[in-house]
């Protein structure tokens, strides 16, 4: 089996030979990792390879430290509780030009790169879209030598790893850091006391002024753990900071002393369990007070950082919106706002005016949702409690902000209620969506139609009274990691044919279009894409045990499972053309032969979405057996989808599902990423699909269902879902043969729980945009037919996303909001 690292030495050159490469490794192994080669474990292997590889970035990376700290320029501080790596040391290799050396190197000692690179574990420090974002950032600041940090939290456990028990999810826990992780640098010594609960006091101070202080009930250790993000083809190496909570008193002695083990060390378990795990929700908030507790920790931890550490000595804290911009990935860690006016005011003692212009000078707030429910609230009873201090500066920021709401709009007391960062049904709680919007200078959606929907209804009190403070800016993907990296065969094609400029410039794809209509060079690509599905069949066989053809259409569906984002009407395609073969409808040998990928977690909490898997591993089980089907129509659902598959698959894909209902996806990445890989998009005009279809034009994208608009007619119109099902032939078919108990051995209830919902309620439209749906799928099959016109097609997908690079996205960043300047290391 190939993978990336095989062609990406032509990207940049290598710092090492073979034989000064070797000789770093086993000196690695023996004198770091204690052992002999002959004697080393796959583990062994990979830590030292690791350690080798990390050896060639770290003198870079301190230089960047030191270029960065000499400059005194603005950076950029991401805020993020979440950073969805991906395996490391492909991208390391990548990033250090060092991947033929290190083949070659380990082959002379008969040992396989790839073999070794498959040990090592992904560091899943995120749901799904929102941290993976993340991750593709802090990559292009780093390529784009912009001087940043990442902050966020080091989970000791990632996202559930999941599997299948009798078709349904079952969620082990992800114990990543278990063997060591080679890539990280931890600094106990530079830890960070942060602290929760206790009182508030007034006092006068020495000069007479009257303050407040926060004196804390008790208090924890954020250890820092640096990684290094190296840029690509550049010596720019930042940093990725994420915290670790300790106990500041790792147990009591008296109390061990006495006998008592468990009460001795409770006080260290309370403590350490804030970065114990990452909370399993891509969506909806929980109201858990572990999570609030998570999101103080890592941002007190961080805004302590640096102030303390990273400005100078002394530095004027009224100019610090000069020299940092603090960018809040969503909600999660918007009480850095109150947490600055603190630092500002109670620490500092500037007068609180001066503070909050110079706080709403520092932030900036990313919006990633448009779901009513996922806008995150905190119970004021729980913010009170927690952090006391806090709620007194929001109660202030918030008396302040309504006087102003009420001189904008005299009168107009049912706007100053809806605005309040305060709400009060069905109880008293903090909206932080609405804190972040007050509390920072510019406030952005994630692709066109999102941060339209944003200013015209979530948002839309606020861009009335200030519409300059929002903006727009599309999400983007790494052309590193979801190109070179994950499609060597594609990004050799490329480079071959316009040189390899477009790793860094990836509008430079349009240079491709003319060969697209050049005939060798289409039959190049579909090898490619061949050799793509083959290295996909043969790791899904050892991955999963199953088997699949690898000459079918592979037609994928992969994210987070979300109603809204309705893996149910690509269900509900499968299970019609399986019943419209067994009505004698539909002649199977009439259908293009189909591998219907799934990759998908539910949130543990989340019935329905449980539910839906297991309604897909039903139909799989029986659609895969039914003997009319047999190489004709499979479904694959391999568990646990995380980056290190969507590597391997959307590479491999032909069509790729972005089927949500319009105004409910705020962007998609995933979109993005099939079609830079030559895939063909089914979709909605929702998220970021509209710009896609915009770029590649309609004759390239299957495009189907309800405007947001439209929607917004059917619903206020009041939907039912079940005139759809009586008026619609297949569409009853279908859901009847799931009601028969045809999928669960006669069992007639089984999924009344979905059906029920779906007949009743249909809250994402998936019965009122089936027929469309089912009716560009059967284009689909017509112009898949045509493998020369395909192809032309796929490959003007690629050549007119280049947009889609992060690179792009960290740009209008930089233009649009940060303002901060590229600071290169000589
Ligand atoms: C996603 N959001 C959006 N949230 O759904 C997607 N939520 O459209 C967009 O492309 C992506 O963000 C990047 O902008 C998420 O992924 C979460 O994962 C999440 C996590 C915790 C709490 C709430």
């Amino acid at each position: 089996m190939h993978t990336v690292t095989e062609n990406t030495q032509r990207f940049s050159s290598s710092p090492a030979t073979v034989e000064s490469f070797t000789s770093e490794f086993v000196r690695q192994l023996r004198y770091e990792q204690g052992v002999d080669l002959g004697f080393a474990s796959s583990d062994d292997l990979y830590q030292a390879l690791a350690r080798t590889v990390r050896r060639y970035m770290i003198d870079n990376w301190l230089d960047t430290l030191s270029t960065q700290t000499a400059k005194g320029a603005k950076a950029v501080a991401y805020l993020s509780a979440e950073y969805l790596m991906g395996p490391q040391l492909p991208n390391a290799l990548l990033a250090t030009g060092l991947a033929e050396v290190a083949r070659d190197s380990l082959a002379a000692l008969g040992l396989d790169l790839d073999e070794i690179g498959a040990t090592e574990v992904e560091p899943g420090l995120g749901n799904g879209g929102l941290g993976r974002l993340a991750a593709c950032f802090i990559d292009s600041l780093a390529t784009m030598d912009i001087p940043a940090v990442g902050y966020g939290i080091r989970y000791e456990y990632g996202i559930f790893r999941q599997t299948f028990v009798d078709g349904r999810q079952a969620e082990q826990p992800d114990p990543w850091l278990s063997k060591g992780s080679p890539w990280e640098f931890a600094h106990p010594d530079m830890a960070v006391e942060v602290g929760f609960h206790g009182h508030t006091e007034r006092y006068t101070d020495a000069a007479g002024v009257e303050r407040t202080r926060w004196v804390r009930g008790d208090c924890v250790l954020a250890v820092p753990y640096n990684y290094m993000v190296p840029g690509y083809g550049t010596k720019n190496v930042n940093t990725l900071r994420l915290w670790s909570a300790k106990a500041t008193n790792a147990f009591d002695l008296q109390i061990f002393n006495a006998g008592d083990y468990e009460a001795a060390v409770r006080a260290q378990t309370v403590a350490e369990n804030i970065s114990k795990v990452i909370y399993p929700e891509d969506s909806t908030p929980q109201g858990k007070e572990l999570r609030l507790k998570q999101q103080y920790f890592f941002v007190a931890a961080s805004l302590a950082d640096f102030i303390n550490q990273t400005l100078p000595q002394g530095f004027d804290l009224t100019k610090i919106h000069e020299r940092v911009t603090f960018q809040l990935n969503d909600t999660h860690p918007v009480i850095a706002i109150p947490e600055l006016m603190r630092i500002l005011v109670d620490e500092r003692g500037i007068d609180w005016a001066t503070a909050w212009d110079v706080t709403r000078k520092t932030f900036n707030y990313t919006c990633h949702t448009l779901l009513p429910e996922a806008l995150e609230v905190w119970s004021v009873e729980l913010l009170g409690r927690l952090l006391p201090r806090h709620l007194e500066i929001i109660f202030q920021i918030n008396e302040e902000f309504l006087a102003e709401v009420r001189k904008a709009y005299p009168g107009d007391e049912l706007r100053a209620r809806r605005m309040s960062i305060i709400q009060e049904q069905p109880e008293r709680a903090v909206r932080m969506a609405f804190l972040a919007s007050i509390g920072s200078s510019k406030i952005n959606g994630v692709a066109e139609l999102h941060s339209q929907l944003l200013r015209d209804k979530v948002l839309n009190d606020f861009s009335e009274l200030w519409p300059s403070k929002f903006t727009n800016v599309t999400n983007g993907v790494t052309p590193r990691r979801f190109l070179a990296l994950s499609n060597p065969g594609l990004a050799n094609l490329i480079t071959e044919a316009i040189g390899e400029g477009w790793v860094k410039d990836l509008e430079r794809l349009r240079e491709l279009e003319p060969f697209a209509e050049d005939a060798s060079f289409r039959s190049e690509f579909r090898a490619v894409k061949a050799a793509n599905k083959e290295r996909f069949v043969e790791l899904i066989a050892q991955r999963d045990g199953i088997e699949l053809p690898a000459d079918a259409m592979y037609d994928v569906m992969v994210k987070r499972l979300h109603e809204y984002k309705r893996q149910m009407l690509k269900l509900l395609h499968v299970v019609t053309l399986y019943d419209r073969v067994l009505r004698g409808e539909l002649r199977a040998s009439d259908i293009t032969p189909r591998v219907v990928t799934f990759g998908a977690k539910a949130a543990p909490g989340y019935k329905m979405a449980k539910e839906i898997i297991a309604l897909i591993n039903a139909v799989a089980k029986v659609v895969n057996h039914a003997p009319e089907l047999q190489g004709r129509l499979q479904i694959a659902f391999p568990a646990n989808y995380n980056v290190t598959l969507a590597e391997k698959l959307i590479p491999a894909a032909d069509l790729s599902e972005q089927i949500s209902l319009a105004g409910k996806e705020a962007s998609g990445t995933g979109n993005m990423k099939f079609a830079l890989n030559g895939a063909l998009t089914i979709g909605t005009l929702d998220g970021a699909n509209v710009e896609i279809y915009d770029l590649v034009g309609d004759e390239h994208f299957f495009l189907f269902g309800l405007t947001e608009p439209q929607v917004a007619d059917v619903v206020d119109a009041g939907y039912k879902p079940g005139a759809y099902y009586e008026g619609n032939r297949s569409l009853k078919g279908a859901i009847d043969l799931i009601a028969s108990g045809a999928f669960s051995n006669g069992d007639r209830n089984a999924f009344e729980f979905v059906l029920s919902d779906l007949l009743g309620k249909d809250r994402f439209l998936v019965l009122a945009d089936y027929q469309a749906y089912v009716d560009a799928q059967d284009k689909v099959e017509v112009a898949y037919a045509d493998q020369e016109a395909w192809s032309r097609s796929a490959i003007l997908n690629v050549a007119r996303t280049g947009f889609f690079s992060s690179d792009r996205s960290i740009q209008d960043y930089l233009d649009r909001i940060w303002h901060a300047k590229p600071q290169p290391v000589r």
